[in-house]
């Protein structure tokens, strides 16, 4: 059994997990002495947003040294040291693998600007029209145009993301080849996988113009094609060396696609973080927002669990904002919060659990733009005041969707600066940590901490509720019901996502309750979620 099947991984948001030295942003140290809270909660990895040396214009998702440390996160010692100390708790370290873009600050791109350097293909670069037309086009990903043209070397260069992040050229064989020798160096280190950002978007087969979309347009060009396949099985010759393992950010995939990415017959990657089960309160993209409807939700999963033997599971992460508000209830605060993490612990595949999340972190209070710091929130304001969209308007949008709700800091603990820092927080602090912190669950034997904790154990000692079957039993309006199977053994659970009773079919020995009760009958309360034996 491979050990990433029996592994809660935990994720990192380096910059918001905990300061060690007063500057007001998260670093390794800071990481390193709260090593015990991960391991209380019995995660077996983490992964960590880069940490490599970046000029943050997407924090940190904008490298411009893969072989080295932001020194705001501290130092290559420190990373050892973090990779050591895990390991002497049995929590193995991933890092995120960012190869689709470079910053525009690395020396690749730097160089690439001269048309006689060995780095001139290193990126794809194109003319424009003789009027100032840009190469086709294309939208990105981040509310702007992707070309960005270059004085020095008098074209353009695609960029997907923000401005600053180029996307490199995998026609070229010596990008790849600059990649395989990036995986060495952190293998070498000890790190036991990567996290592969946007990674089914590597291959562009082409630079024409396509189809005009109302967002996104070009995507036909390089999602999920055959050379990204191609260049993932090269990756995993390099990764088995190392019996590592990956996973993949990979976004619009279909279950069809991620079996071809993720198989186990294909050689590529061990599991993807699908986007379809996030989409079910928006339409087509995350700015248009409609009402979550749990049914949708509840069909999204079941598909997934159908279509792929073992795949990632999550319900929040950086890019995302917080689960309670989206799909539990602000008023049943914590019974929603635990029945988000049941769903999360107990259904088929590697849970990855988003920091905070453990506590019910929420969506930040802020109250406007100058507030946020996410790049994708500041060019969105750009794009809708270029259509007169009031900017009441443009907040509402902005604040439901801004990346920024699931940055802000760690609440370690009920004082001003909620434990995190000594100094002035990079971003600001949730005025909701008075409550909602890790010092006050700690205390209360009925909190979502010690639900997770309590559930992780559970996991631990049921090999069930690991390695069992999914047999889903119910998906109706308000109730989402399955059951776990495997050799003889099996558990059933029960989830009410709604603030009324509900009935379900289910019965069975009590195991667990986000209420208080000694027996179950079939009725659930509010947010009540069971566990059934
Ligand atoms: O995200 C890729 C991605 O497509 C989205 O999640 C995106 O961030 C946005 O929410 C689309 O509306 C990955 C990283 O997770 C993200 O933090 C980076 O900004 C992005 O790639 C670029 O590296
Ligand atoms: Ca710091």
């Amino acid at each position: 059994m491979e050990w990433w099947k029996d592994a809660i991984i935990y994720q990192i948001y380096p910059r918001s997990f905990q300061d060690s030295n007063g500057d007001g942003i998260g670093d390794i140290p800071g990481i390193i002495s709260r090593l015990d809270h991960l391991q209380e909660l019995g995660v077996g990895a983490v992964w960590l947003s880069p940490v490599y040396k970046s000029p943050n214009a997407d924090n940190g998702y904008d490298i411009s040294d893969y072989r080295e440390i932001n020194p705001e996160y501290g130092t290559m010692e420190d990373m050892e040291q973090l990779i050591a100390e895990a390991k002497s708790r049995g929590i193995r370290v991933i890092m995120d693998l960012v190869i689709n873009h470079t910053s525009t600050d690395h020396y690749w791109f730097r160089s690439s600007r001269d048309r006689t350097s060995p780095y001139a293909d290193y990126y794809y670069w194109a003319r424009g029209g003789a009027n100032g037309e840009l190469p086709n086009n294309w939208t990105g990903f981040f509310g702007e145009d992707c070309w960005e043209f270059d004085p020095e070397r008098c074209e353009y260069y695609l960029h997907l993301f923000a401005r600053s992040q180029a996307d490199l050229n995998y026609h070229n064989p010596a990008v790849l080849e600059e990649v395989k020798d990036i995986l060495r160096f952190w293998l070498e280190k000890g790190v036991a996988g990567f996290r592969c950002d946007v990674i089914n978007l590597l291959w562009k087969d082409s630079l024409e113009s396509s189809k005009k979309r109302l967002a996104l347009t070009g995507l036909e060009h390089y999602l999920s094609l055959e050379g990204t396949h191609g260049i993932l099985r090269q990756l995993r010759e390099v990764l088995d060396e190392y019996n590592a393992f990956t996973v993949g950010e990979t976004v619009f995939v279909t279950p069809e696609m991620a079996r071809d990415l993720c198989g186990r017959d294909r050689g590529e990657l061990d599991m993807v973080f699908s986007f379809q089960h996030m989409e079910c309160d928006q339409y087509f993209i995350k700015w248009f927002k409609r009402k979550f409807r749990p049914q949708v939700f509840f069909d999204c999963l079941v598909k997934w669990q159908k279509e792929l033997d073992w795949n990632a599971v999550y319900l929040e992460n950086h890019d995302q904002p917080r689960s309670i508000p989206r799909f539990g209830s602000k008023a049943y605060w914590k019974e929603s919060g635990k029945l988000l993490a049941t769903l999360l612990l107990t259904v088929r595949g590697t849970p990855f659990l988003y920091q905070g999340q453990e506590i019910g972190m929420m969506d930040f209070d802020f109250t406007r733009l100058r507030q946020l710091n996410d790049v994708e929130s500041k060019n969105v304001d750009k794009v809708l005041r270029r259509y007169h969209i009031p900017r009441k308007l443009r907040w509402k949008i902005i604040a439901r969707s801004s990346r920024d709700n699931a940055r802000t800091p760690f609440q370690w603990d009920g004082g001003p600066k909620a434990g995190f820092t000594g100094g002035r927080p990079w971003l600001g602090i949730n005025s909701n940590c008075a409550e909602i912190n890790l010092a006050a669950q700690e205390e209360d034997p009925d909190s979502i901490w010690n639900w997770y904790k309590d559930l992780s154990a559970l996991r631990r000692e049921h090999t069930v509720l690991r390695q069992g079957s999914f047999v889903p039993l119910e998906t109706g309006r308000q109730v989402f019901a399955y059951r776990r199977e495997l050799a003889g053994e099996s558990m059933t659970v029960a989830l009410n996502f709604s603030g009324q009773n509900a009935q379900t079919a289910c019965r069975g020995t009590l195991v667990r309750s986000n209420y208080p009760r000694n027996g179950f009958d079939g009725t659930l309360r509010p947010w009540e979620a069971v566990i059934l034996a």
